[in-house]
């Protein structure tokens, strides 16, 4: 009978372990057996957030003569997924507030199958319901989710309901305030996925730390029959095949050496990995580097990298919303390629994961950060705990990416902010418990600058505890050079690789200007002060990589100047309309020659 309780035990233990991994988003959704639930759906925009006391998730009809209910998705709005709401109806620009969405789905149920919606982005905070009821709810904009409907899901006729309320929140990541658009909804793919009973939930597959040929693999299933089962890992381009067994945990680990082609900027070489049980193949392409630091240099592979780099955000200015389709990732890409890098920092998230998977294809590589941008109510335990989600979830999605090198974990966060170093520590010692293959960064904005010495530093406890340091600031523009760019020295981690990773000043493509005002909002002014600053960085001995600030023109409520800015942050090097501005060409010069 103790035996039976003890067993009985096990097996609870282990289908509640089952249910906390399930709800974190499987990995390499895109190689799973899935149906997209893109195109249009239903919608309600509900202002007050009314419809959560409505009941609106219920989608009830009229059974009698003397019922009615205040709402009904019929004949209403309809709206494209993935697609912020914003963008696609002029009335909706600057909402920030609730949109209830509604899709119908008939579902041939196999009753061998399990079933998970899955979505890889909504912005901020999403409940999703199927047939009336709550599955759950997320918070943030920028990392994938997933529910299990395996009990919920009926054969034949289904509705998903999905609420999202995208307004600012001051204990939110991003807070209250931040110098992009706010776009809202469902920006991303949605899907419908299918597994086994007992299916490959997730799995690392990376080289070593240090320039190693080792391969670590690290697979893990979900199910009721995951524990002792044999999984296969095979890269047939190389002749490996590996069999191994899960223990009790649903959990397989092996590592074996290999003869693998490095993936470079240079050399993007991606390998066809076929991670395999009994029930399932999933299918996946991976490409292996090592990234390291040794002193002040960056090796990639061993070998020392300068990253001549770029900011993007997440936006297609042309059509004034959120980019989320491939052909949105192309055009961001390709410019970055004709500017000549072969470095990008996401700013300041993780974006959707065909652009992450494009950019290493073509040999970028990249950076990803949670939106912890400046003020965050750090001395809230809850906002903590969320900016924690978003960086398990950010490396989860993500750790295969060879191409991605930096998980950086804030951006302009000071010091005084209470409870910022302790949180930001533990975010830099989680990320690196869970990836010890990627080098951790943050931006910082709070340098000191010693006029008596002509030198800039920083004295910051998170930067102490990084491996690389970054560096925003925007001589010229936000604030005068103190000294001439060539005599201005930066003394800051210099054990350690730094990155300028923001600065520039703003434009209006096609005007001129006075090359002497920064208020004149002219080219001239621009292109003159990335020239100043390529002076600048020919005195940092430590510096290992450069992003101007910022791609293109992108859209920001907080711009007030009527006329140059009318809600554009101008610092881009190519305008909204796509115009190269003459700053475009002083960097891509740089970048040849370097
Ligand atoms: C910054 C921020 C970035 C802003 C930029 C600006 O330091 O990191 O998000 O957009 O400056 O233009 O002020």
């Amino acid at each position: 009978m103790r035996a039976f309780y003890l067993i009985l035990g096990v097996v609870l233990i282990s289908i509640a372990d089952s249910f906390a991994i399930d709800q974190n988003a499987m990995t390499n959704i895109y190689g799973r057996q899935y149906r997209s639930l893109n195109g249009k759906w239903e919608t309600i925009i509900d202002v007050a957030s009314e419809g959560i006391g409505r009941r609106v998730f219920q989608n009830r009809k009229p059974q009698s003569n003397s019922e009615f209910f205040e709402y009904s998705f019929d004949g209403g709005l309809r709206l494209d997924v993935p697609g912020d709401f914003n963008s696609q109806l002029p009335q909706l620009k600057y909402f920030e507030s609730s949109v209830w969405y509604k899709k119908d789905v008939v579902v041939d149920k196999q009753s061998d199958k399990r079933y998970f919606i899955y979505f890889g982005g909504a912005n901020y905070i999403t409940e999703v319901y199927l047939n009336g009821e709550l599955l759950g709810s997320h918070e943030g904009g920028f990392t994938p989710f997933q529910f299990e409907v395996t009990t919920q899901l009926k054969h034949g006729d289904n509705f998903f309901v999905v609420h999202v309320n995208n307004a600012r929140r001051l204990d939110g990541i991003p807070s209250l305030r931040y110098d992009w658009w706010n776009y809202g909804g469902i920006t991303r793919d949605v899907m419908l996925v299918e597994t086994p009973q007992t299916y490959i939930h997730d799995y690392t597959i990376q080289l070593m730390p240090k320039y190693s040929k080792e391969v670590e693999v690290i697979i893990q299933l979900s199910g009721l029959q995951s524990a002792g089962k044999s999984v296969t890992i095979s890269i047939p381009e190389v002749k490996v095949e590996r069999q191994i067994k899960t223990d009790a945990g649903g959990q397989a680990k092996v590592s074996f050496k290999a003869n693998l082609n490095l993936w470079s900027p240079d050399n993007p070489k991606l390998y066809d990995v076929i991670i395999s049980t009994s029930d399932e193949k999933v299918h996946e392409k991976i490409g292996f580097r090592t990234i390291d630091t040794r002193g002040s240099e960056i090796l990639l592979n061993g070998k020392p990298i300068f990253l001549k780099g770029i900011n993007i955000h997440e936006e297609i200015p042309m059509r004034e919303g959120r980019a989320y389709s491939e052909s949105d990732a192309a055009m961001l890409l390709r410019e970055a390629q004709k500017l000549g890098c072969n470095f990008i920092r996401f700013a300041h998230v993780s974006p959707f994961e065909k652009m992450v998977r494009m950019a290493e294809e073509m040999g970028m590589l990249t950076w990803e950060e949670i939106p912890a941008w400046q003020r965050i109510t750090f001395d809230n335990p809850k906002t903590v705990s969320t900016g924690e989600r978003m960086l398990k979830a950010m490396i989860a999605r993500d750790k295969n990416r060879c191409g991605v090198i930096f998980w950086s974990i804030a951006n302009e966060t000071r010091p005084n902010i209470p409870g910022r170093n302790e949180a930001l520590i533990s975010y830099v010692e989680l990320a690196r418990s869970l990836d010890p293959t990627r080098l951790i960064t943050a931006a910082f904005d709070n340098m000191r600058y010693n006029a008596s010495t002509a030198t800039l530093t920083l004295n910051d406890p998170v930067a102490d505890v990084l491996d690389v340091v970054s560096i925003n600031k925007y001589f010229g523009w936000y604030n005068p050079w103190p000294v001439s760019p060539d005599k201005l020295k930066v003394e800051i981690a210099t054990d350690k690789p730094l990155i300028y990773s923001e600065f520039g000043s703003e434009s209006m493509y096609g005007h001129d200007g006075d090359v002497e005002q920064a208020h004149s909002w002219g080219e001239l002014h621009h292109e003159q002060l990335h020239r100043d600053h390529l002076l600048l960085f020919e005195n940092i001995p430590n510096l290992r990589g450069v992003a101007p600030w910022v791609l293109f023109d992108f859209r920001s409520p907080s711009r007030l100047h009527q006329y140059y800015q009318n809600e554009w942050n101008r610092k881009g090097l190519i305008s909204d309309k796509g115009m190269y501005k003459k700053a475009w060409y002083v960097m891509r010069d740089y970048y040849q020659k370097k």
